[in-house]
């Protein structure tokens, strides 16, 4: 309860802030991406993550306006690297399934692109398909709509969800992140090498593009390179960083 009271507040008081991780082509040897992962730096229980308070935003609404700060946020930041050297540098934001849900939500959008100048095909919106699947009719409109102001749309954490596969291909997705409770069985358990690589190839089969994330190991790296899935985000790469730290990984040799 305290919690919340102070989430409501957290906004007004600027106590959010935006961590980005990494995202690399093993082939090309690059920094590809950035997924902004919200962080609240509360004024008496330190940094909190997401775990301890988007459930209480999504309860009380709250998601919608953290939501819009996000995506603010990230187009700003993201605008600023496509003019200052990483213009094919590609943003995610993951989207609730509430601000989803709201009825302008494109428009709202749509302001925040114009406002902050930032170009939408560089930017990535991430939905889970729990998220979609409630009202899979609905969320093919919605996502249409996101869709046709430009911007690439990902489905998150594949594989944990109830999605169904015929609604997958009617889904307007980009690509596909294969969540990283597979990559973590990765090389030693069987059945998680199997999803993973069918993941790729029904991913590759229905025309988008695939991520890998939650990668930790070398193994890991190399199988995904053998597999053919060379985009990849986690912790062996890069974990989540202030601006300024990630600022360094995209400097640095890979
Ligand atoms: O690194 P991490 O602990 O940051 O993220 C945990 C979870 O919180 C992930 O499932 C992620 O999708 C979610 N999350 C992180 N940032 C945001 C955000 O800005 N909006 C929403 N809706 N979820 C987020
Ligand atoms: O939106 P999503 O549920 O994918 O959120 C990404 C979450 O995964 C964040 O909590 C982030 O910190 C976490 N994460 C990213 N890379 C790794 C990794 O290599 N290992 C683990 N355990 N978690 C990771
Ligand atoms: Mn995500
Ligand atoms: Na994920």
């Amino acid at each position: 309860i305290q919690l919340e009271h102070d989430l409501r507040s957290a906004l007004e008081n600027d106590e959010f802030l935006l961590y980005y991780q990494p995202q690399y082509d093993l082939n090309k040897n690059i920094v590809t991406g950035a997924e902004a992962l919200i962080r609240w730096q509360h004024p008496t229980r330190g940094l909190l993550l997401p775990g301890q308070f988007i459930t209480i935003a999504e309860d009380t609404g709250l998601i919608c306006q953290m939501g819009e700060w996000v995506l603010r946020t990230a187009c700003s930041q993201a605008r600023f690297w496509h003019e200052n050297g990483y213009p094919d540098l590609l943003v995610s934001v993951n989207l609730s399934s509430r601000q989803l849900s709201l009825p302008d939500f494109t428009a709202r959008v749509k302001a925040i692109l114009a406002e902050t100048g930032c170009n939408p095909a560089r930017i990535e919106m991430e939905i889970t398909e729990s998220s979609v699947m409630a009202q899979p009719e609905t969320a093919i409109a919605q996502l249409a709509a996101l869709q046709e102001l430009g911007l690439n749309l990902a489905m998150d954490d594949f594989g944990t969800g109830y999605s169904s596969l015929g609604y997958l291909k009617r889904f307007p997705l980009n690509r596909l992140k294969i969540d990283r409770g597979f990559i973590s069985g990765i090389p030693d358990d069987g059945n998680d090498v199997v999803i993973t690589q069918t993941i790729i190839l029904m991913a590759r089969q229905l025309g988008l593009s695939v991520v890998a994330e939650g990668v930790e190991t070398e193994a890991q790296k190399t199988f995904l390179l053998e597999n053919d899935c060379a985009n990849v985000q986690g912790f062996l790469m890069g974990r989540p960083e202030v601006v300024e730290t990630f600022n360094q990984h995209l400097q640095a040799a890979f």
